[in-house]
């Protein structure tokens, strides 16, 4: 049975969230709730503590009106998640002193308990982390960088990172894990960004620009995407992690003949051949998976999104390589109600993370949709599904993925009744904008924060925080909180090669050999607090913004590029 449609949003008075309880009593609950009138809802006065108190949303605070009457432990884990996360979202718990709730019933943003959290992340670990040895560039990455969001100053961890970096690097380019370890990119990634946070000509020197160009190229496969490592898997986090440090560092993209991907073709370079493998990550749900033809993951269509942002502006290299509408629809699809969050795949539960994985996708979107139309929209070989259906600027934002779930073609009505099958209630389209704004802002503030002394940012109650959900549930609570237009000069389309003009109506992919990312990365991104819609939140409890691409501070970019672009493309 599809899932809910459009509900009302017409703040009604809540009652208390039904208790968890066993698969039988649950579809008696089911059904009787389906059989109840709005105006015999029980309003249970003696959760009430003021007249004033906050009234919260029925989205946020019931069960989708229709859903699945059958139980499978599927829908019984999402059931369940869904009454834990009503029991934070409906303003009711008092049970936590360290709470403090705002005028719409929704907690501050505990910034200094998580502030002393990351100070912890960065010091000595107990000894059960032993397992995540390999990982320890991210913690530095996910605890920097939730730091800089906090608003915090990190350049005390400056000299500590350089020593720790330089252990972690390879004589034969990247970074691995640890001393000794085998380069990979994503930790390399991770090691500078997290150098770009601290910010600082000792911290960029760090980095061996030319072994890591030698490494690139080591990496870089025939068929246009990256390994992670030597030898091992090739996929889109590998393009992703290789296009931002390739940028960042503004490393020549020549390839080298060492290269498995030098064919000698003169025009060939790093960059060739990516946007077509990121293509070729698109799935018949019109998410993207980590590889051709496997299971498409939120955290992927990040990866997508970033790549194609990175290789030309987003409004023209968007929807050259990725159906839109369909990948629009599959990520709005990817939040719930009543939780508000985003799940990372279909028929999987919401996670904090994916506010940034998800969530972070839309800044993106939203630079393709608002840009100036490209000449080359259409997708050859994609019919009436294709991406021309997309009208510029505001049209698919004012519809959202309704409009989406009117396409005709087949596969986009499989991704329609794939997303809209899921067992998670869909959020009606936000009036402006493609996802729903406050749900997520809610989810994060309500359900994902710690809210013992620990401090710290998590999955969904019940899980404990840690460093990764405290840095990808800020840069959505980021995202969502702030608004981003990319200054969009028109530079003359990319030049059509003959023989892309012959083949226009055969080949799937024009040729991307032209693509110079230079040539549009100098774009400002200009940043705005959203203004829009109901804003659940108080201006101290803002975070800051972070570049949509590179997922650190705009400033730490182009510090970063400058300093880099000054040295020349020579390595
Ligand atoms: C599923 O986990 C998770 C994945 C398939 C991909 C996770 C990848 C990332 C978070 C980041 C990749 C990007 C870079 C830049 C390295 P699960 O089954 O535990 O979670 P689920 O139930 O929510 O899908
Ligand atoms: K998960």
């Amino acid at each position: 049975m599809a899932a809910a449609g459009p509900r009302t949003s017409t703040p009604q008075r809540r009652r208390p969230a039904p208790a968890i309880s066993s698969p039988s009593s649950k579809i008696r609950e089911i059904e009787e709730d389906e059989g109840e009138e709005e105006t015999d809802k029980v309003v249970d006065f003696s959760h009430a503590r003021t007249m004033a108190e906050p009234v919260i949303p029925d989205l946020f605070t019931q069960l989708p009106p229709v859903r699945e009457g059958y139980l499978t432990d599927t829908l019984d884990v999402q059931l369940e998640t869904a009454r834990e996360c009503m029991k934070f979202l409906d303003g009711l718990n008092t049970r936590e002193p360290l709470v403090t709730r705002n005028e719409h019933g929704v907690p501050k943003l505990a910034r200094d308990r998580h502030v002393r959290f990351l100070h912890m992340a960065l010091g000595n670990l107990p000894g059960g982390f032993l397992v995540a040895d390999a990982s320890r560039p991210w913690f530095l990455y996910w605890s920097l960088s939730a730091l800089v969001m906090l608003g915090q100053d990190v350049t005390s961890y400056r000299d500590g990172l350089i020593v720790t970096a330089r252990s972690m690097q390879n004589d034969t380019g990247g970074f691995g894990g640890g001393g000794r370890q085998l380069s990979h990119l994503a930790t390399t990634y991770a090691v500078v960004l997290s150098l770009a946070l601290v910010g600082g000509g000792e911290a960029y020197d760090v980095i061996d620009r030319k072994a890591m160009w030698k490494w690139l190229n080591s990496l870089k496969q025939p068929d246009g995407g990256f390994q992670v490592c030597l030898g091992g898997e090739e996929d889109i986090r590998g393009a992703y992690c290789a296009s931002v440090i390739i940028t960042l560092l503004r490393l020549p993209l020549d390839l080298s003949p060492e290269s498995p991907a030098y064919t000698g073709d003169s025009n060939a370079n790093l960059f060739t051949g990516v946007a077509d493998y990121v293509s070729r990550c698109q799935t018949f749900e019109g998410g993207i998976s980590g590889q051709p033809n496997v299971e498409a993951h939120g955290a992927y269509a990040f990866c997508a999104l970033g790549c194609l942002a990175i290789l030309d502006h987003p409004s023209r290299s968007i929807p050259r390589y990725l159906d839109v509408p369909r990948l629009v629809s599959w990520l709005s699809s990817r939040q719930y109600a009543p939780e508000g969050g985003f799940s990372g795949r279909t028929n999987k539960l919401v996670d904090g993370c994916y506010s940034h994985w998800v969530g972070g996708c839309f800044p993106l979107i939203e630079a393709c949709l608002n840009g100036n139309p490209p000449s080359d929209r259409h997708r050859p070989g994609d019919g009436d599904g294709g991406v021309g259906r997309v009208g510029g600027g505001g049209a698919l934002a004012a519809d959202g993925p309704a409009a989406t779930a009117t396409t005709t073609t087949t596969a986009t009505a499989t991704a329609t009744t794939a997303s809209s099958s899921g067992r998670g209630g869909r959020l009606p389209p936000a009036e402006d904008g493609l996802f729903h704004r406050e749900g997520l802002i809610r989810y994060i503030l309500c359900c994902c924060q710690d809210t013992t002394k620990r401090g710290g940012l998590r999955d969904k109650p019940g899980k404990g925080s840690d460093a990764y959900h405290s840095c990808y549930v800020l840069s959505g609570l980021s995202s969502a909180q702030h608004q981003w237009e990319l200054d969009d000069e028109p530079r003359p389309p990319l030049a059509e090669s003959p023989a892309e003009t012959k083949d226009a109506e055969t080949s799937k992919i024009p040729s991307d050999q032209d693509i110079d990312p230079e040539a549009h990365l100098e774009a400002v991104w200009a940043v705005l607090p959203y203004l829009d819609g109901p804003r659940v939140f108080d201006n101290d409890d803002c975070v800051r913004p972070i570049h949509p691409i590179y997922a650190i501070p705009q400033g730490s970019v182009r510090a970063i590029r400058a300093y880099f672009g000054e040295k020349g493309q020579g390595v």
